[in-house]
């Protein structure tokens, strides 16, 4: 059986284009793969976080993959911080990273424009993915289109530490959707839709009510023409949303088209916005039947348990291949 690794960061709530781009395929490779699903704390702190907001965002992260479908039992669930192994391999692959390689990251440019104060956790950021990936042993990885290019640099740092080192580390592959790699903002259909957008109108929450899903969708950003057709150079907007509303009714562009043809812009948002809502109805439900349980804690305590577990094994292997302290088995 393959091992799937991926992370979200807890650093707002999770959007609809985490669900399309991530989430959703999640639950689908669960049933046949042993699956870490990692809450990427450590992540989430290369830019400011108010402390007791990140705390809640953890929590409301672990409940809405359980909320979408991931399932304890197939899956282990953990909070990134609570396995240590993930701080220590990452330092070690932060010395095996050369500065221009992190420098290159889009991610990295993208986040560190127009700030005055840039952390240097936002720089070192992909060394920590590559462990977080590297130390389950880990085949695949489904993220979104942006993390394509960290991706790259983990096969990278596998590598050159197989090479330099031990050969311990199996390189991993990506697997980005076919459909909904990237779902755009509502408000800036040449951004991407991110959780942590200052524009709340930008992206869909997936807790959002469904009076804000609809006001959201009513004002996303189109054009003047008036017609439903997927042209993503010319019609950013309308493809974006024939994107969204795709992949969540499972109807092809095409079809879609044609159910649209004639029709106003009016119509399809109004519709898309129930399609939308009738989806995350469910979710929500149970969203917030789990978000405050003690179900919830036992779920990450033990994911953190097996985490640790497993974790714990590579970070030896990775720090005998380094010569760090004492040999250990
Ligand atoms: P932030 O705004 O804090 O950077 P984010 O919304 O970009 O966060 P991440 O936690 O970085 O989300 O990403 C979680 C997963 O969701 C990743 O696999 C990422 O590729 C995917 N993802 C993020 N944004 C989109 C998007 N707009 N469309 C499709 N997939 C996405
Ligand atoms: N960098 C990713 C989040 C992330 C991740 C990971 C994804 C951290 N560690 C390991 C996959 C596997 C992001 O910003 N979306």
């Amino acid at each position: 059986m393959k091992t799937i690794f991926s992370g979200i960061q807890p650093s707002g709530t999770i959007t609809l284009g985490n669900y399309i781009g991530a989430l959703k395929q999640f639950t689908e490779l669960q049933e046949n793969h042993n699956c870490y699903f990692c809450i990427v704390d450590q992540h989430a702190i290369t830019v400011p976080q108010d402390r007791l907001q990140l705390r809640k965002n953890i929590r409301s992260l672990a409940a809405l993959y359980l909320a979408v479908g991931i399932d304890p039992h197939k899956a282990t669930l953990f909070i990134q911080s609570e396995v240590p192994a993930h701080a220590q391999a990452g330092w070690m692959l932060q010395c095996v990273a050369y500065i221009g390689e992190l420098e290159r990251m889009t991610q990295f440019k993208d986040k560190s424009a127009g700030r005055e104060a840039v952390s240097a956790g936002l720089l070192t950021y992909p060394p920590l993915m590559a462990a977080d990936i590297l130390l389950y042993n880990t085949d695949l990885v489904p993220v979104g289109e942006d993390q394509k290019q960290h991706m790259e640099l983990t096969r990278d740092l596998a590598e050159r530490f197989n090479r330099k080192y031990n050969d311990i580390f199996t390189i991993p592959d990506v697997r980005i959707p076919k459909s909904g790699a990237r779902i755009m903002s509502l408000q800036d259909p040449h951004k991407k839709m991110s959780k942590s957008d200052a524009n709340q109108k930008a992206f869909i929450a997936l807790l959002d009510e469904p009076k804000q899903i609809e006001k959201k969708i009513k004002s996303a950003v189109t054009d003047s023409e008036g017609v439903v057709v997927y042209d993503k150079e010319n019609k950013p907007g309308v493809s974006n949303l024939l994107s969204i509303y795709s992949v969540l009714e499972g109807s092809s562009i095409q079809e879609l088209e044609q159910r649209y043809e004639g029709k106003g812009y009016g119509d399809f948002k109004a519709d898309l916005a129930n399609v939308v809502i009738r989806h995350l109805e469910p979710i929500q439900k149970r969203y917030y039947e789990l978000v405050n349980s003690e179900e919830l804690d036992r779920i990450l305590d033990e994911g953190a348990e097996k985490a640790n577990q497993v974790a714990g094994k590579m970070l030896k292997k990775m720090e005998n291949a380094m010569g760090l302290g004492r040999k250990r088995k």
